[in-house]
């Protein structure tokens, strides 16, 4: 094996819970109820699609101009970086150092594929930057 490509929320650390929790307040700001059920059709889905989807849930699809849409994203997105503020290298989920320990030990390369754009930020609070040969930035892609 020569590489191993990783997602981010939910697979390394449990972001995942941190984006519902900012998703749900966020989307109560604006009337629509979200639940953990739902919140299922969100993951992997980036910020945008995120929206798109919660507002179609909601009913209020076509309701906001595209600038009030970046506005409720960078409110959701504030709300996010304040819940992740705590995290530490503590907050891995169970196995993911050992596994990285061994790859490095193998030398299989490993690189992130993630849709978060706040992936390489978390990377640097989980102190696994440096353990990433690559890390694919969402935002550079056309057909993410
Ligand atoms: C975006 C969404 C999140 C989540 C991630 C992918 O992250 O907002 O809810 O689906 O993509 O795991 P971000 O807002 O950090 O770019």
């Amino acid at each position: 094996m020569k590489a191993v490509i990783f997602d981010l929320d939910g697979v390394i650390t449990d972001t995942a819970e941190h984006h519902y929790l900012a998703w749900k307040h966020t989307a109560e700001q604006i009337g629509i109820e979200i639940d953990r059920s739902f919140n299922e059709r969100l993951k992997g889905i980036d910020r945008e699609r995120s929206l798109d989807t919660i507002l179609i849930h909601g009913g209020a699809a076509g309701t906001y101009r595209e600038a009030e849409k970046q506005e409720i994203m960078r409110r959701k997105n504030q709300y996010y970086q304040k819940l992740i503020q705590t995290l530490t290298p503590h907050d891995l989920l169970p196995g993911i150092a050992g596994l990285f320990a061994e790859l490095k030990k193998e030398n299989v390369s490993i690189a992130l594929a993630s849709s978060s754009r706040n992936a390489p930020a978390i990377l640097q609070r989980l102190g696994l930057i440096d353990e990433f040969h690559a890390v694919v930035d969402p935002a550079a892609l056309a057909h993410g």
